[in-house]
């Protein structure tokens, strides 16, 4: 009875030792990684689209915008046009991860659907396109759209 309790406690105490063993072993052997930096502070990819222009024509510059899943961008906005336009595409803004939009001294947090922009005005829309697809975009300000206010933004995965 005591021989055993003994080769027990022998046992117990190679059991221990081996799987201390081990876990040094495999901390030493994991490759040291530098941490990556997170997808919502990465350097945003700037993209530029003018609506309307100086002129007062009804069009979006460019009209066609593209964007990969995964990356971080920045729209940025612009109305130099006498009258206010609006930026909408319901569908696109429901493919993305909205992280915030800049305008002036606000900052507005989460989901956006639609931006208004009045005349002299910008916006920067920080955001992460998810869902890949071809997107309408439309100024839905009554005659803005039908004069050729309109447009497309690609979202490739
Ligand atoms: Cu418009």
């Amino acid at each position: 009875m005591r021989l055993n309790l003994s080769r027990w406690m022998l046992y117990i105490l190679v059991i221990g030792w081996s799987v201390i063993a081990l876990g040094i072993f495999s901390v030493k052997s994991a490759p040291a990684m530098a941490a990556p930096v997170p997808l919502s502070k990465q350097t945003p990819i700037q993209v530029r689209v003018e609506l309307g222009n100086e002129q007062g024509d009804l069009k979006f510059f460019p009209d066609h915008l593209s964007f990969e899943a995964g990356k971080r961008y920045q729209l940025v906005l612009e109305n130099h046009s006498p009258t206010k336009h609006y930026f909408t595409a319901k569908d696109f803004a429901d493919g993305i991860w909205s992280q915030k939009v800049d305008a002036g001294n606000v900052e507005v947090k989460g989901a956006i659907h639609e931006l208004e922009l009045r005349s002299q005005t910008h916006a920067d829309w920080v955001f992460i396109p998810a869902r890949a697809g071809e997107y309408a975009l439309r100024c839905t300000v009554p005659g803005h759209a039908e004069a050729g206010m309109v447009g497309t933004i690609n979202i490739s995965g």
